[in-house]
């Protein structure tokens, strides 16, 4: 005795409901006592930039107050503006870093 068609045991399908992320971008601050070099370090090793986007990052922030590290998922968001924060406290400077909703 075969099925003949009728989708005996077959499971019935179910629509695959994807939602892209919501990204967040991971902000530094100015201040007047952390060093450019410190800066340009921090977005070189958490941020992987290069030598010259990060050196162009550091001044855009220096210059303007805040700037883009990048754009990121919560979680990695949030992994980064610790590393930072982290990094920025064991130098013993008052390097800030925030992340807020693209
Ligand atoms: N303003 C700092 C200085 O003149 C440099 C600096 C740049 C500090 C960017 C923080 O996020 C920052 N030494």
């Amino acid at each position: 005795d075969d099925d003949a068609g009728r989708g005996a045991g077959v499971a019935l399908e179910t629509r695959t409901r994807t939602k892209r992320p919501s990204m967040y971008k991971v902000l530094l601050l100015n201040d007047d006592y952390t060093p450019m070099e410190f800066v340009v370090g921090v977005l070189m090793t958490i941020f992987h930039k290069n030598a010259e986007e990060a050196t162009r990052i550091m001044l855009h922030v220096h210059q303007h107050g805040v700037g883009v590290c990048g754009v990121f998922t919560y979680e990695v968001a949030e992994t980064k503006v610790a590393q930072v924060m982290d990094a920025a406290r064991r130098s013993q400077h008052p390097l800030q870093c925030t992340m807020e909703k693209d």
